[in-house]
Protein backbone atom coordinates (compact mmCIF):
# COMPACT_ATOMS: atom_id res chain seq x y z
CA UNK A 1 0.00 0.00 0.00
CA UNK A 2 1.16 3.37 -1.10
CA UNK A 3 -0.87 5.32 1.37
CA UNK A 4 -2.78 6.81 -1.78
CA UNK A 5 -5.67 5.93 -3.05
CA UNK A 6 -6.44 3.50 -5.77
CA UNK A 7 -9.18 3.43 -8.78
CA UNK A 8 -9.71 0.59 -10.65
CA UNK A 9 -11.13 1.04 -13.89
CA UNK A 10 -13.38 -1.95 -15.38
CA UNK A 11 -13.61 -1.64 -18.84
CA UNK A 12 -10.98 0.38 -20.57
CA UNK A 13 -12.64 1.51 -23.77
CA UNK A 14 -13.65 5.78 -24.36
CA UNK A 15 -15.40 5.77 -21.24
CA UNK A 16 -12.47 4.17 -19.00
CA UNK A 17 -9.49 5.78 -21.11
CA UNK A 18 -10.93 9.00 -20.48
CA UNK A 19 -11.28 8.44 -16.81
CA UNK A 20 -7.97 7.42 -16.50
CA UNK A 21 -6.40 10.83 -17.70
CA UNK A 22 -8.98 12.35 -15.30
CA UNK A 23 -8.05 10.56 -12.24
CA UNK A 24 -4.54 10.67 -13.02
CA UNK A 25 -4.14 14.78 -13.59
CA UNK A 26 -6.37 15.06 -10.78
CA UNK A 27 -4.10 12.90 -8.80
CA UNK A 28 -7.02 11.16 -7.42
CA UNK A 29 -4.93 7.80 -6.36
CA UNK A 30 -3.00 5.19 -8.50
CA UNK A 31 -4.85 3.90 -10.87
CA UNK A 32 -5.40 0.19 -12.62
CA UNK A 33 -7.08 0.01 -15.77
CA UNK A 34 -8.51 -3.29 -16.44
CA UNK A 35 -10.64 -4.93 -19.58
CA UNK A 36 -10.67 -8.71 -20.87
CA UNK A 37 -9.08 -6.84 -23.82
CA UNK A 38 -5.37 -8.25 -23.99
CA UNK A 39 -2.39 -5.56 -24.46
CA UNK A 40 -4.81 -2.60 -24.76
CA UNK A 41 -5.53 -1.59 -21.41
CA UNK A 42 -1.51 -2.10 -21.18
CA UNK A 43 -0.93 0.04 -23.85
CA UNK A 44 -2.87 2.93 -22.62
CA UNK A 45 -1.68 2.99 -19.26
CA UNK A 46 1.75 3.34 -20.56
CA UNK A 47 0.19 6.18 -22.79
CA UNK A 48 -1.01 7.66 -20.01
CA UNK A 49 2.01 7.52 -17.85
CA UNK A 50 3.58 9.38 -19.84
CA UNK A 51 1.55 12.06 -19.91
CA UNK A 52 2.63 12.41 -16.07
CA UNK A 53 5.84 14.50 -17.02
CA UNK A 54 4.06 16.87 -19.20
CA UNK A 55 0.88 17.35 -17.42
CA UNK A 56 2.90 17.78 -13.92
CA UNK A 57 1.17 14.13 -12.66
CA UNK A 58 2.15 11.44 -9.99
CA UNK A 59 0.05 8.36 -10.22
CA UNK A 60 0.94 4.75 -10.95
CA UNK A 61 -0.96 3.89 -13.73
CA UNK A 62 -1.43 -0.31 -14.98
CA UNK A 63 -3.18 -2.03 -17.15
CA UNK A 64 -4.53 -5.31 -16.50
CA UNK A 65 -6.40 -8.51 -17.44
CA UNK A 66 -6.16 -10.23 -13.92
CA UNK A 67 -8.99 -9.26 -11.48
CA UNK A 68 -6.45 -9.67 -8.69
CA UNK A 69 -4.96 -6.28 -9.45
CA UNK A 70 -8.27 -4.51 -8.40
CA UNK A 71 -7.35 -5.81 -5.17
CA UNK A 72 -8.08 -3.01 -2.27
CA UNK A 73 -9.47 -0.95 -4.79
CA UNK A 74 -11.01 2.60 -3.16
CA UNK A 75 -13.12 3.42 -5.58
CA UNK A 76 -14.33 1.40 -8.96
CA UNK A 77 -15.80 2.84 -12.20
CA UNK A 78 -17.42 0.02 -14.28
CA UNK A 79 -17.82 0.91 -17.87
CA UNK A 80 -17.40 -2.60 -19.41
CA UNK A 81 -19.56 -3.78 -21.66
CA UNK A 82 -21.19 -2.85 -25.13
CA UNK A 83 -21.84 0.63 -25.87
CA UNK A 84 -24.85 1.59 -28.15
CA UNK A 85 -24.35 1.58 -31.61
CA UNK A 86 -26.43 3.53 -34.37
CA UNK A 87 -30.28 2.23 -34.05
CA UNK A 88 -29.44 -0.09 -31.22
CA UNK A 89 -31.71 1.07 -28.70
CA UNK A 90 -29.66 1.08 -24.56
CA UNK A 91 -32.08 -1.95 -24.14
CA UNK A 92 -31.07 -4.08 -26.67
CA UNK A 93 -27.70 -4.26 -24.46
CA UNK A 94 -29.84 -5.66 -22.17
CA UNK A 95 -28.53 -9.49 -22.45
CA UNK A 96 -25.35 -8.82 -23.44
CA UNK A 97 -24.12 -6.28 -20.82
CA UNK A 98 -25.82 -8.34 -18.03
CA UNK A 99 -23.56 -11.36 -18.34
CA UNK A 100 -20.17 -8.62 -17.77
CA UNK A 101 -22.14 -7.67 -14.97
CA UNK A 102 -22.27 -10.97 -13.60
CA UNK A 103 -18.14 -11.42 -14.10
CA UNK A 104 -17.07 -8.08 -13.12
CA UNK A 105 -19.78 -7.97 -9.69
CA UNK A 106 -17.99 -11.35 -8.53
CA UNK A 107 -14.28 -9.93 -9.72
CA UNK A 108 -15.41 -6.63 -7.23
CA UNK A 109 -16.54 -9.11 -4.34
CA UNK A 110 -13.35 -11.36 -4.02
CA UNK A 111 -11.15 -8.31 -4.58
CA UNK A 112 -12.41 -5.09 -3.16
CA UNK A 113 -15.48 -5.60 -1.16
CA UNK A 114 -15.12 -2.14 0.69
CA UNK A 115 -14.87 -0.12 -2.77
CA UNK A 116 -17.16 2.58 -3.42
CA UNK A 117 -18.50 1.60 -6.56
CA UNK A 118 -20.01 3.70 -9.41
CA UNK A 119 -21.60 2.02 -12.52
CA UNK A 120 -21.83 3.59 -16.03
CA UNK A 121 -22.61 0.43 -18.27
CA UNK A 122 -26.01 0.74 -20.19
CA UNK A 123 -28.77 -0.08 -19.97
CA UNK A 124 -27.63 2.08 -16.62
CA UNK A 125 -30.81 1.58 -14.16
CA UNK A 126 -31.10 -2.11 -14.86
CA UNK A 127 -27.18 -2.63 -15.02
CA UNK A 128 -26.44 -1.22 -11.29
CA UNK A 129 -28.84 -3.08 -10.00
CA UNK A 130 -27.65 -6.02 -11.34
CA UNK A 131 -23.78 -5.36 -10.24
CA UNK A 132 -25.21 -5.06 -6.97
CA UNK A 133 -26.95 -7.86 -6.69
CA UNK A 134 -23.84 -9.90 -7.92
CA UNK A 135 -20.90 -7.89 -5.79
CA UNK A 136 -23.36 -8.40 -3.11
CA UNK A 137 -21.92 -5.22 -1.65
CA UNK A 138 -24.14 -2.70 0.53
CA UNK A 139 -26.47 -0.75 -1.64
CA UNK A 140 -24.92 2.69 -0.25
CA UNK A 141 -21.58 1.38 -1.78
CA UNK A 142 -23.06 1.05 -5.62
CA UNK A 143 -24.72 3.83 -7.15
CA UNK A 144 -24.98 4.33 -11.06
CA UNK A 145 -23.78 7.60 -13.26
CA UNK A 146 -26.46 9.20 -15.43
CA UNK A 147 -28.51 11.95 -13.64
CA UNK A 148 -24.91 14.22 -13.43
CA UNK A 149 -24.40 13.77 -17.24
CA UNK A 150 -28.11 14.12 -18.41
CA UNK A 151 -28.50 17.44 -16.13
CA UNK A 152 -25.05 18.70 -17.88
CA UNK A 153 -26.53 18.19 -21.21
CA UNK A 154 -29.70 20.33 -19.49
CA UNK A 155 -27.52 22.99 -18.43
CA UNK A 156 -25.56 23.08 -21.73
CA UNK A 157 -28.47 23.63 -23.89
CA UNK A 158 -29.96 26.16 -21.67
CA UNK A 159 -26.89 28.16 -21.17
CA UNK A 160 -26.54 27.97 -25.39
CA UNK A 161 -30.66 29.27 -25.04
CA UNK A 162 -30.12 32.12 -22.98
CA UNK A 163 -26.84 32.80 -24.08
CA UNK A 164 -26.06 32.84 -20.45
CA UNK A 165 -23.09 31.18 -18.20
CA UNK A 166 -23.10 27.34 -17.51
CA UNK A 167 -21.43 27.57 -14.55
CA UNK A 168 -25.06 30.20 -13.63
CA UNK A 169 -27.71 26.73 -14.74
CA UNK A 170 -28.49 24.27 -11.78
CA UNK A 171 -30.58 21.91 -13.93
CA UNK A 172 -32.35 19.45 -12.69
CA UNK A 173 -33.13 15.63 -13.74
CA UNK A 174 -34.95 12.67 -12.35
CA UNK A 175 -35.99 9.59 -13.11
CA UNK A 176 -34.21 6.41 -15.23
CA UNK A 177 -31.27 7.06 -17.59
CA UNK A 178 -33.25 6.66 -20.68
CA UNK A 179 -35.76 8.56 -23.17
CA UNK A 180 -38.13 8.73 -20.21
CA UNK A 181 -35.84 10.34 -18.14
CA UNK A 182 -37.60 13.53 -16.39
CA UNK A 183 -36.10 17.15 -16.70
CA UNK A 184 -37.96 18.92 -14.06
CA UNK A 185 -38.08 22.49 -15.01
CA UNK A 186 -39.52 23.52 -11.43
CA UNK A 187 -36.45 22.68 -9.93
CA UNK A 188 -34.05 23.67 -12.57
CA UNK A 189 -32.53 27.56 -11.92
CA UNK A 190 -30.44 30.37 -13.78
CA UNK A 191 -28.48 31.35 -10.41
CA UNK A 192 -31.29 30.90 -8.36
CA UNK A 193 -34.00 32.08 -10.30
CA UNK A 194 -36.72 29.53 -11.35
CA UNK A 195 -35.89 28.62 -15.62
CA UNK A 196 -39.86 29.42 -16.81
CA UNK A 197 -39.42 33.02 -15.24
CA UNK A 198 -36.05 33.29 -16.81
CA UNK A 199 -37.63 31.92 -19.98
CA UNK A 200 -40.35 35.06 -19.29
CA UNK A 201 -37.79 37.75 -19.04
CA UNK A 202 -35.52 36.82 -22.23
CA UNK A 203 -38.27 36.13 -24.17
CA UNK A 204 -38.09 32.46 -24.75
CA UNK A 205 -41.18 30.65 -25.67
CA UNK A 206 -42.57 27.96 -23.48
CA UNK A 207 -42.34 25.88 -26.40
CA UNK A 208 -38.45 26.47 -26.65
CA UNK A 209 -37.96 24.95 -23.61
CA UNK A 210 -39.87 22.14 -24.34
CA UNK A 211 -37.84 21.89 -27.01
CA UNK A 212 -34.75 21.77 -25.04
CA UNK A 213 -36.47 19.08 -22.54
CA UNK A 214 -36.87 16.76 -25.50
CA UNK A 215 -33.15 16.99 -26.44
CA UNK A 216 -31.87 16.40 -23.10
CA UNK A 217 -33.77 12.97 -23.18
CA UNK A 218 -32.65 11.95 -26.31
CA UNK A 219 -28.89 13.85 -25.87
CA UNK A 220 -27.23 10.57 -25.70
CA UNK A 221 -28.47 9.22 -29.36
CA UNK A 222 -27.85 12.86 -30.82
CA UNK A 223 -23.85 12.12 -30.23
CA UNK A 224 -24.48 8.54 -31.44
CA UNK A 225 -25.74 9.49 -34.38
CA UNK A 226 -23.49 11.84 -34.94
CA UNK A 227 -19.89 9.61 -33.90
CA UNK A 228 -21.24 7.20 -36.55
CA UNK A 229 -19.34 4.83 -33.99
CA UNK A 230 -19.81 4.71 -30.35
CA UNK A 231 -21.33 6.74 -27.86
CA UNK A 232 -20.28 9.95 -25.75
CA UNK A 233 -17.54 9.79 -23.34
CA UNK A 234 -16.19 12.54 -22.67
CA UNK A 235 -18.98 13.96 -20.78
CA UNK A 236 -19.91 10.87 -19.11
CA UNK A 237 -16.29 10.33 -18.06
CA UNK A 238 -16.09 13.52 -16.37
CA UNK A 239 -19.56 12.86 -14.63
CA UNK A 240 -18.42 9.92 -12.64
CA UNK A 241 -15.35 11.46 -12.15
CA UNK A 242 -17.55 14.25 -10.06
CA UNK A 243 -19.14 11.63 -8.27
CA UNK A 244 -15.68 9.67 -7.34
CA UNK A 245 -14.24 12.98 -5.53
CA UNK A 246 -17.85 13.72 -3.42
CA UNK A 247 -16.69 10.35 -1.85
CA UNK A 248 -13.29 10.41 -1.87
CA UNK A 249 -13.59 13.79 -0.10
CA UNK A 250 -16.33 13.29 1.77
CA UNK A 251 -17.96 16.03 0.28
CA UNK A 252 -21.26 15.40 0.96
CA UNK A 253 -22.57 16.86 -2.87
CA UNK A 254 -26.37 16.74 -3.73
CA UNK A 255 -26.01 14.54 -7.15
CA UNK A 256 -28.67 13.23 -8.90
CA UNK A 257 -27.62 9.53 -9.33
CA UNK A 258 -28.90 6.13 -10.43
CA UNK A 259 -29.60 5.54 -6.25
CA UNK A 260 -31.17 2.89 -4.54
CA UNK A 261 -34.80 3.62 -3.45
CA UNK A 262 -36.72 2.03 -0.87
CA UNK A 263 -39.48 3.73 0.54
CA UNK A 264 -38.88 7.29 -0.59
CA UNK A 265 -40.72 8.42 -4.10
CA UNK A 266 -43.06 5.07 -3.68
CA UNK A 267 -40.91 3.18 -4.85
CA UNK A 268 -40.01 -0.52 -3.41
CA UNK A 269 -36.67 -1.61 -4.13
CA UNK A 270 -34.93 0.09 -7.25
CA UNK A 271 -32.28 2.30 -8.88
CA UNK A 272 -33.37 4.98 -10.17
CA UNK A 273 -32.01 8.73 -11.01
CA UNK A 274 -32.72 10.59 -7.20
CA UNK A 275 -31.00 13.47 -5.49
CA UNK A 276 -28.26 12.15 -3.68
CA UNK A 277 -26.48 12.71 -1.10
CA UNK A 278 -22.62 11.59 -1.59
CA UNK A 279 -19.74 11.17 0.59
CA UNK A 280 -17.17 8.99 3.22
CA UNK A 281 -20.90 6.72 3.51
CA UNK A 282 -21.25 6.47 0.11
CA UNK A 283 -24.81 7.32 -1.56
CA UNK A 284 -25.62 8.66 2.49
CA UNK A 285 -28.94 9.93 1.51
CA UNK A 286 -31.70 10.02 -1.37
CA UNK A 287 -33.65 13.34 -0.85
CA UNK A 288 -37.61 13.21 -1.79
CA UNK A 289 -38.07 16.76 -2.91
CA UNK A 290 -42.59 17.75 -4.05
CA UNK A 291 -42.89 17.12 -6.94
CA UNK A 292 -46.04 18.23 -9.52
CA UNK A 293 -48.88 15.75 -10.88
CA UNK A 294 -47.08 15.81 -13.90
CA UNK A 295 -43.85 15.51 -12.89
CA UNK A 296 -44.52 12.58 -10.82
CA UNK A 297 -46.70 10.79 -13.82
CA UNK A 298 -43.86 10.95 -15.93
CA UNK A 299 -41.11 10.00 -12.97
CA UNK A 300 -43.91 7.12 -12.96
CA UNK A 301 -43.06 6.10 -16.79
CA UNK A 302 -39.56 6.09 -16.32
CA UNK A 303 -39.78 3.90 -12.96
CA UNK A 304 -42.07 1.59 -14.57
CA UNK A 305 -39.47 1.30 -17.81
CA UNK A 306 -37.24 0.47 -15.01
CA UNK A 307 -38.52 -1.90 -13.54
CA UNK A 308 -39.48 -3.70 -16.56
CA UNK A 309 -35.95 -3.88 -17.25
CA UNK A 310 -35.65 -5.88 -14.23
CA UNK A 311 -38.09 -8.29 -14.70
CA UNK A 312 -35.84 -9.20 -18.19
CA UNK A 313 -33.00 -9.43 -15.93
CA UNK A 314 -34.92 -11.83 -13.90
CA UNK A 315 -36.09 -13.75 -16.74
CA UNK A 316 -32.48 -13.81 -18.23
CA UNK A 317 -30.52 -15.14 -15.13
CA UNK A 318 -32.22 -17.31 -12.68
CA UNK A 319 -29.60 -16.16 -9.60
CA UNK A 320 -31.22 -12.82 -10.15
CA UNK A 321 -34.56 -13.58 -9.20
P1 LIG B 1 -16.12 0.89 -25.15
O1 LIG B 1 -15.17 1.89 -25.68
O2 LIG B 1 -16.61 -0.16 -26.05
O3 LIG B 1 -15.49 0.23 -23.85
C1 LIG B 1 -16.04 -0.86 -23.21
C2 LIG B 1 -14.90 -1.77 -22.84
O4 LIG B 1 -15.44 -2.86 -22.06
C3 LIG B 1 -14.18 -2.40 -24.02
O5 LIG B 1 -12.82 -2.06 -23.97
C4 LIG B 1 -14.39 -3.90 -23.82
O6 LIG B 1 -13.26 -4.68 -24.21
C5 LIG B 1 -14.63 -3.98 -22.34
N1 LIG B 1 -15.30 -5.20 -21.91
C6 LIG B 1 -16.26 -5.92 -22.55
N2 LIG B 1 -16.60 -6.98 -21.81
C7 LIG B 1 -15.86 -6.93 -20.68
C8 LIG B 1 -15.75 -7.75 -19.53
N3 LIG B 1 -16.50 -8.85 -19.40
N4 LIG B 1 -14.89 -7.38 -18.57
C9 LIG B 1 -14.13 -6.28 -18.68
N5 LIG B 1 -14.18 -5.47 -19.76
C10 LIG B 1 -15.03 -5.79 -20.74
O7 LIG B 1 -17.42 1.64 -24.56
P2 LIG B 1 -17.52 3.06 -23.85
O8 LIG B 1 -16.37 3.20 -22.92
O9 LIG B 1 -17.79 4.11 -24.87
O10 LIG B 1 -18.89 2.86 -23.04
C11 LIG B 1 -18.96 1.95 -21.96
C12 LIG B 1 -20.37 1.77 -21.46
O11 LIG B 1 -20.89 2.98 -20.96
C13 LIG B 1 -21.39 1.31 -22.50
O12 LIG B 1 -22.24 0.34 -21.95
C14 LIG B 1 -22.18 2.57 -22.81
O13 LIG B 1 -23.47 2.30 -23.28
C15 LIG B 1 -22.21 3.20 -21.45
N6 LIG B 1 -22.51 4.63 -21.41
C16 LIG B 1 -23.34 5.06 -20.41
C17 LIG B 1 -23.65 6.40 -20.29
C18 LIG B 1 -24.56 6.85 -19.20
O14 LIG B 1 -24.85 8.02 -19.08
C19 LIG B 1 -25.11 5.89 -18.27
C20 LIG B 1 -23.12 7.32 -21.19
C21 LIG B 1 -22.27 6.86 -22.19
C22 LIG B 1 -21.97 5.51 -22.28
Amino acid sequence: NTGRKKIALIGSGMIGGTLAHLAAKKEMGDIVLFDIAEGMPQGKALDLSQCGPVEGFDAKITGSNDYADIAGADVVIVTAGVPRKPGMSRDDLLGINLKVMKAVGEGIKNNCPDAFVICITNPLDAMVWALREFSGLQHNKVVGMAGVLDSARFATFLAWEFDCSVKDVNAFVLGGHGDTMVPVKSYTTINGIPVDDYAKIKGVPAERLDEIVDRTRKGGGEIVGLLGNGSAYYAPATSAIAMAEAYLGDQKRILPCASYVEGKYGLDGLYVGVPTVIGAGGTEDVIEIELSDEEKSNLKVSTDAVEELLEACKGLDSSLA
